[in-house]
């Protein structure tokens, strides 16, 4: 079964459309320990009301892939969930192969990565180490930030056509082409969610971070088009996590 197929599934039986991003603030190294057992906590605490659990830099520098953030990634599949890495991966080719072998080892089943660095000799290796592990990859298209436009938001030549169009909406398209499982549009800009929606459908799935602490509503991403939210402080600073997750649920229930 496709990865996207996987978040389909785990999204109904879990009844939520929300994926965990499981950040920290930096702890200085003698807290290590602390942070790991932090993690753990917060991911008991909110296990039932999400689909899946995105990690970050925020873990994998202090705890290491393989020590701290695979006993992590144990404890999301054990519950069900699936662990997305978010490396963003962006070099070239045979690097981002060894990434990517290095995250599914780990035990990931998909990876962010960036469509700047193009296909040949750039992604594709990705997606085929991807597909030969049965993996998913999930592709930026248009960022939460207010900077985002500055990239994803430029007006470019499509080579194919010749035409003025807009950066972003070519990342939507080469989505499609590209077989990704998803791709992640800023719940801030609710309407790149639903211009990309015209173009993607239900064939490639729209991630939104940037609900909450970067100013975006769950419910006006929801109803633009985006298929899962990926929510970070506004659970894992909650002084109640598991509450702060249950409540962010029940509001986009039924949209
Ligand atoms: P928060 O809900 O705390 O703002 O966290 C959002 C998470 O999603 C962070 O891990 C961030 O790095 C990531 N993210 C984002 O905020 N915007 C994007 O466009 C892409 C991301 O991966």
């Amino acid at each position: 079964m496709s990865f996207k197929m996987k978040m389909e599934q785990a999204a109904k039986s879990k009844g939520s459309p929300l994926v965990l991003a499981l950040d920290f603030p930096f702890e200085p190294q003698q807290n290590r320990e602390k942070l790991l057992v932090k993690a753990q906590a917060v991911l008991k605490a909110a296990y039932p009301y999400v689909c899946a659990v995105k990690i970050n830099h925020h873990l994998t520098l202090p705890l290491g892939t393989f020590d701290g953030v695979s006993q992590l990634v144990e404890q999301i599949r054990g519950q069900g969930l699936l662990a997305i890495m978010d490396a963003k991966v962006n070099d070239i080719g045979s690097t981002n192969q060894v990434i990517a072998e290095y995250y599914f080892a780990a035990g990931f089943d998909a990876l962010i990565a960036n469509p700047f660095i193009g296909w040949d000799e750039g992604l594709k290796p990705l997606f085929d180490v991807s597909h030969r592990l049965n993996r998913g990859i999930i592709l930026l298209c248009y960022m939460s930030h207010k900077g985002a436009g500055e990239g994803y938001g430029q007006t470019i030549i499509d080579p194919d056509t010749g035409q003025p169009t807009l950066q972003y909406l070519s990342f939507a398209r080469k989505a499609l082409q590209w077989g990704a499982d998803g791709v992640v549009v800023g719940a801030t800009v609710p309407q790149k969610i639903a211009e990309v929606k015209q173009i993607l459908d239900s064939e490639v799935a729209i991630y939104s971070p940037g609900v909450g602490a970067q100013g975006g509503a769950a419910e006006t991403a929801v109803k633009a088009g985006s298929d899962y939210l990926i929510v970070g402080r506004e659970i894992t600073m909650a002084l109640d996590p598991a509450y702060a997750a249950r409540q962010l649920s029940d509001s986009i229930r039924g949209i």
